[in-house]
C-alpha cells in the first residue's frame, strides 16, 4: 500500500502532492469538545483538539537545489570563483576566539527530520546518539535511515574538522556540541532521493520529540509545508513542546515556496519556533533568496470549537542565513531517501570524504542558525556569570539575542514609519519583522556582545527594572494591564543604532492525547526618552503588532539623551482560559535583548565632543540629568 493511499484511507481525498505540500493537516485532527480536561502542565482549560495517533502525514525537505558531488571541495561556501568560510562570515569566530573558546561544549543539538545523519562521514563520526520509533523506516534500526538530506543538515550544525586532514568545509557552526540525530520517516515517496516522506504522529514523531525536547538545547528541523496559519497538528506539537521545554530552542526552515507571500510552512508557521529564511549568494549573501518562503502570513487559532484565521497579518520568518552555494557532507548509500525500493535508486557510494557542492534551500539556512543558537546556548552554559543564571539558556532569550544581533541586509524593513499622534512624532511599526528577512542575517559577533558583554539578566520581574547597560538581555515576566520599564543608565549618542527585540511564546500544550490552545499574549515594545527623574516622558519608537510573538525595533537614535525600554502588556490576542492568562499567577514570560552601541562615526563625534567639553557621562551610574544637545 502506498503512503498516498494509506493517507487517503484516513480521511477524505484532498490535494496532497504539490511540490511542497507536506502535511495533510486538519484532516487528521479529531475535534473534541472544547474546554476539555485541564492540562497537567498548565492549570488551564483551553480549547483543545485531539491528536490522531494513527495519522500518517507527509513531510518534504526544504531543498531548493543541489549540485554535484565534489570530493575535492575545500570551501564551506563558495561565491562565484571565490570561497570563504561561512562560520567566520557569520561571526562565529567571536565565540571560538573567546578566552574560554565556545564551540558548542556543554550542549546537545539534535537534527530531527525524516532520516538520520550518516556518521560514517569524516566530519560526523561523533554522531553516536540516534532516536527513532520502532515504526520508522527499516523497523527503527539506524542504518536504513541514513539519509543524504539529514547528513547535509547535520554538518552545518556541528560537523567537526578531522585530525589528520582538517579543512573548513568539515566544520559546522558548533563543532563542540553533542550532535544527535532523530528520524521520523515511515517511508519515502517518489523516486530516488525523494523529497517527500511519510511520518506518523504517534509512532515516529512523538518518540523523536520526546527524546529531543527537554534534552537538547537546540533542535533543527528542515522540513515542513502547508498550513500558513500554524494550526495543523505539527504546528501545535511544535509550539506545545517548545512551550513546555523552554530551554530547548526549536529552529525550523521557512520553506522554499517564495517569493509569494503566506508561504512559510508548518512547523515554521508555528508561533514558538525560530523560523529561518535563506539568503541567496548574490552580493555576498546580502539579499533574500527568491525561493525563500515569506510573510505576510495568516494568523490562526482554535476557539469555541472552530479554527479562526486572520489573513496576511503576521511576520513568520525570524532570521536569515546563507542558503545557497553551500558545501556539505555527501551520503550516497542506498538508505533513507535513496533506498533501493525507490525508482532510480543507485548506490552513489558512501565515501567519508565526499562533499556536495552548490546546495541551496532553507533546509541549510536553518541548521546554520541552529548551530549559531547552539553557540549561544553553549556560552550560556559555560561562561561565568551566565552559567550560574538559569535564565541565560531560556529559548526566548536565545531568540531575542540572535534577532537583536542580526545585520540589516539589503531591502530590510519592518514597516517602521514616522507617525504623529497628539503632537508627538515617533517611529511606529505594527509589522514586527521584515516579511522575508525577519530581523536580518545572523551575526554571532554582535550577538556575543549582547549576550556576554552587557547586562546579564535583571532581577525583579515587574514594574521598574534596571538601570541597565547599553546592551544586554533579560528574561522577565509581564502581567496583563501593566508595564515593565527598563531605564538605560548611559547616555545614548545621536546617530547610534538602537536595536531591541522582545520574544515570547503562545501558550499551547499537549498532554499526550489532547492539544490545548490556551492563549496568546499581545505584548508591545517601545522606546522612550527619559527626563532627569527617569520618567518615560516622550515616546520615540513603538513596535505594536497585534498577531506576532516578536516585537522588534531598529532605528537611529535621534538625539543625545537618555532612553528607556518599555514592555506593555495591554491585552491578549486571544484567551481561551477564561481570563486567567496574564494574571499575576500566570504572567507571560519573555526574553528581551537590546543594543545601543554607537556607530563608528559616532564614536569619533563623541570623542570630539569630549574634547570640546560636552558633559557626557558615559560610564554607568546615576542619571546625569538632561543630556547635552548634540548641536554643540
Ligand atoms: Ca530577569
Ligand atoms: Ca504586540
Amino acid at each position: 500500500m502506498s503512503l498516498l493511499r494509506l493517507q487517503l484511507a484516513h480521511g477524505p481525498p484532498r490535494r496532497l502532492v504539490r511540490r511542497f505540500i507536506r502535511l495533510a493537516g486538519l484532516v487528521w485532527l479529531t475535534l473534541s469538545a472544547p474546554w476539555a480536561v485541564a492540562s497537567p502542565t498548565v492549570p488551564l482549560s483551553g480549547a483543545s483538539v485531539a491528536v490522531d495517533p494513527a495519522a500518517t502525514v507527509v513531510g518534504t525537505y526544504g531543498v531548493e537545489s543541489f549540485g554535484t558531488v565534489d570530493p575535492s571541495s575545500q570551501a564551506t561556501t563558495s561565491v562565484g570563483s571565490g570561497t570563504f568560510n561561512v562560520n567566520t562570515f557569520l561571526g562565529a569566530g567571536r565565540y571560538y576566539g573567546h578566552t574560554t573558546p565556545i564551540t558548542g561544549q556543554n550542549t546537545i543539538a539534535t537534527n530531527l527530520e525524516a532520516g538520520h545523519v550518516w556518521n560514517g562521514h569524516e566530519a560526523l563520526t561523533h554522531v553516536t546518539t540516534f532516536t527513532q520509533g520502532t515504526a520508522a523506516w527499516g523497523g527503527g534500526s539506524v542504518a536504513p535511515l541514513y539519509d543524504r538530506h539529514a547528513t547535509w543538515a547535520g554538518l552545518f550544525i556541528g560537523g567537526r574538522q578531522t585530525v589528520v586532514n582538517p579543512s573548513i568545509e568539515q566544520q559546522g557552526l558548533a563543532p563542540g556540541t553533542d550532535l544527535r540525530s532523530a528520524a521520523i520517516a515511515t517511508g519515502w515517496q517518489g523516486s530516488a532521493y525523494a523529497l517527500s516522506f511519510g511520518f506518523n504522529y504517534g509512532t515516529t514523531l512523538l518518540p523523536a520529540f520526546n527524546a529531543s525536547f527537554g534534552t537538547a538545547d537546540v533542535i533543527n528541523s528542515s522540513f515542513g509545508g502547508g498550513d500558513p496559519a500554524g494550526t495543523d497538528t505539527l504546528a501545535y506539537l511544535a509550539d506545545a513542546y517548545s512551550f513546555n521545554n523552554s530551554r530547548t530552542t526549536y529552529v525550523v526552515s521557512a520553506g522554499n515556496d517564495g517569493p509569494a507571500s503566506n508561504t512559510v510552512g508548518s512547523p515554521g508557521s508555528a508561533y514558538n519556533t525560530l523560523t529561518v529564511g535563506a539568503l541567496g549568494s548574490a552580493n555576498g549573501f546580502d539579499t533574500i533568496a527568491g525561493f525563500s518562503s515569506r510573510a505576510p502570513q495568516d494568523f490562526g487559532y482554535f476557539t469555541s470549537g472552530t479554527f479562526v484565521t486572520v489573513a496576511g497579518v503576521r511576520a513568520a520568518v525570524d532570521i536569515t542565513a546563507p542558503g545557497a552555494s553551500l558545501t556539505s557532507a555527501f551520503y550516497g548509500g542506498q538508505n533513507g531517501g535513496n533506498n533501493a525500493s525507490l525508482t532510480g535508486s543507485v548506490d552513489l557510494g558512501s565515501s567519508p570524504t565526499a562533499y556536495s557542492a552548490d546546495i541551496a534551500g532553507t533546509s541549510f539556512a536553518a541548521p546554520i542558525v541552529a548551530g549559531g543558537a547552539t553557540l549561544v546556548a553553549s556560552a550560556a552554559k559555560t561562561l561565568a556569570p551566565l552559567v550560574s543564571n538559569s535564565n541565560a539558556s531560556q529559548s526566548m532569550v536565545v531568540k531575542s539575542l540572535l534577532l537583536t544581533g542580526a545585520d540589516k541586509t539589503t531591502g530590510w524593513t519592518n514597516g517602521q514609519t514616522n507617525v504623529t499622534v497628539g503632537g508627538t512624532t515617533f517611529i511606529q511599526t505594527t509589522q514586527s519583522l521584515d516579511w522575508a528577512l525577519g530581523a536580518g542575517r545572523m551575526n554571532l559577533d554582535k550577538t556575543f556582545d549582547i549576550q556576554v558583554n552587557g547586562q546579564i539578566d535583571v532581577s525583579g520581574t515587574t514594574g521598574p527594572l534596571g538601570p541597565v547597560s547599553l546592551r544586554g538581555w533579560d528574561f522577565g515576566s509581564a502581567v496583563l494591564g501593566t508595564t515593565n520599564d527598563y531605564v538605560i543608565a548611559d547616555v545614548l549618542a545621536a546617530g547610534s543604532t538602537l536595536t531591541t527585540t522582545l520574544s515570547w511564546m503562545r501558550a499551547r500544550d499537549f498532554d499526550g492525547t489532547y492539544l490545548y490552545e490556551d492563549a496568546q499574549a499581545d505584548l508591545d515594545l517601545s522606546v522612550w526618552a527619559l527626563d532627569g527623574n527617569n520618567a518615560f516622558t516622550t515616546l520615540i519608537a513603538s513596535s505594536a503588532s497585534d498577531y506576532n510573538t516578536v516585537e522588534h525595533l531598529s532605528f537611529t537614535v535621534p538625539s543625545w539623551g537618555r532612553y528607556g525600554l518599555r514592555i506593555a502588556y495591554g491585552s491578549n490576542t486571544f484567551d481561551n482560559t477564561g481570563g486567567q492568562w496574564g494574571s499575576a499567577s500566570l504572567p507571560q514570560d519573555y526574553g528581551l535583548a537590546w543594543t545601543a552601541v554607537p556607530e563608528p562615526a559616532t564614536v569619533v563625534l563623541l570623542a570630539a565632543g569630549l574634547v570640546f567639553g560636552l558633559r557626557v557621562r558615559w560610564q554607568r551610574g546615576p542619571p546625569p540629568g538632561p543630556p547635552p544637545d548634540d548641536t554643540g
